[in-house]
């Protein structure tokens, strides 16, 4: 029998979509469905931007590995022994082999399993065996990635032009991370969920609320009852609490950081290459932490924090992770493409190093508002993908407070003008 051949993908002018997409309303289908545009994303942003990886918890030790799967591209994120962290090509110098398999572990040194040419965990390269006369070992180390560590969290970016608005994005968010320690801090848990939707919609998902009262019933009975940003509008019987958290946002931080974490807001998702937002919001009841109640679910307070009821700090960073900061743990989320129509999310939680399961925190009462909040995030992700996929769908206005969403998305469009200009516009 004859084998039929598959039915073309209707090629798209996606120079053309980037021109005419229309501020304030979703994007065009082809955007979330097509192929093409899928390789572009992972060229124009995944290739090009400084992409949160992995927090130096995960880590710790000299030796320590994790590897990340950038569309073909593997990255080794390894500890050194003098503890600097590397981020190493995982393709072998000699025949191009995958050098490691697995997504995380330990190792002496990085051994090709083909024919065992052995790399330092900087890469250089210190045995090959059977090597032609005057083969040079110093030509022939793993192939190196930018690299930066920022307050324990980790970014890689697979150009050699990286955005150069990085260090401006590193110096502001420093000190809102640095009193929380987060490099010495303990992975607890960390979940991989796999939503069959693309990755801009995991993103767009992320960047607004509009859908919490309605479907995130235990992220909204954490958080402070929602209010906008004036004061004026918290309502009288929550006034006190809401005084609270304003006192203890003040007393924030404490030994060692005679300011203290900055309380002001930073809000740059659209006006810079490393699109970036900071900002604080107070949880309900005793303010502490993620739970039903308010209370700490870890008995130990992490950082510098002395005051436990400040509540949640956020830090939505571009172009995929977002990440949530209490008196008591970390959490950390980071997005990546593995198809059109599928995007990995990693969450992990960190606590303090010193704090026991079992005794300190246990794991279902630690993780349970945002594993509850994800998979119900999963299904409005595959909700918009399903509708994308439809012929009947056209793009819709967001509402007011969907800003940034539309933030992001226009973020995103820049970055795709940027990138069939040639790098050449005001963003870097
Ligand atoms: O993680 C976030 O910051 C967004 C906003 C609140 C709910 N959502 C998951
Ligand atoms: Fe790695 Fe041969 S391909 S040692
Ligand atoms: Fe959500």
């Amino acid at each position: 029998m004859s084998r039929q051949p598959r039915p073309a993908v209707p090629s798209i002018d996606i120079e053309e979509l980037v021109a005419r997409r229309e501020p304030g309303f979703s994007l065009e289908a082809p955007f979330y469905t097509h192929p093409d545009v899928y390789d572009l994303d992972l060229d124009a942003i995944f290739r090009k931007h400084w992409l949160f990886c992995a927090a130096e918890a995960e880590i710790p030790d000299p030796g320590d590995y994790v590897t990340i799967e950038i569309g073909a591209t593997s990255v080794i994120i390894v500890r050194d022994d003098d503890e600097s962290v590397y981020a190493l090509h995982n393709v072998c110098r000699h025949r191009g082999s995958r050098i490691i398999e697995d997504a995380c572990g330990s190792v002496g040194n990085l051994v090709c399993p083909y024919h065992q040419w052995t790399y330092r965990t900087d890469g250089s390269l210190i045995h090959a065996e059977a090597t032609q006369e005057g083969f040079n070992r110093s030509q022939f180390g793993l192939k190196r990635i930018n690299v930066r560590t920022v307050a324990g969290l980790i970014f890689v970016c697979l150009s050699d032009d990286p955005p150069a608005d990085f260090d401006e994005v590193a110096s502001k968010i420093e000190p809102y991370l640095t009193p929380f320690q987060l490099g010495g801090l303990k992975v607890a848990h960390q979940t991989d969920l796999v939503e069959e939707g693309n990755w801009k919609l995991v993103m767009e998902n992320n960047r607004e609320c509009l859908h919490c009262d309605a479907g995130h019933p235990e992220l909204t009975s954490a958080y402070f009852p929602f209010l906008q940003s004036d004061v004026t509008e918290v309502p009288p019987r929550q006034q006190q609490l809401y005084e609270r958290y304003l006192k203890a946002l003040d007393r924030l931080a404490i030994t060692g950081a005679a300011a203290g974490i900055p309380q002001r807001t930073y809000r740059e998702l659209d006006n810079r290459a490393t699109g970036f937002r900071i900002t604080h919001f107070p949880l309900d009841g005793d303010g502490a932490s993620f739970g039903w109640d308010g209370k700490q679910i870890c008995k130990k307070l992490i950082g510098d924090i002395v005051d436990p009821a400040f509540g949640d700090m956020s830090l939505h960073y571009q172009p995929n992770s977002w990440f949530h900061f209490c008196s008591d743990h970390a959490v950390v989320f980071r997005a990546l493409p593995v198809a059109p129509d599928k995007t990995i999310v990693r969450t992990t939680w960190l606590v303090h190093p010193d704090a026991v399961e079992g005794v300190d925190y246990d794991i279902p009462t630690l993780t349970e508002v945002w594993e509850a909040t994800n998979t119900e995030d999963r299904r409005f992700v595959e909700l918009a993908q399903r509708g994308a996929t439809d012929p009947a769908y056209v793009p819709g206005p967001y509402a007011t407070i969907e800003d940034d969403v539309n933030d992001f998305v226009s973020w995103y469009i820049k970055r795709l003008a940027n990138h069939f200009g040639g790098g050449r516009d005001h963003l870097g």
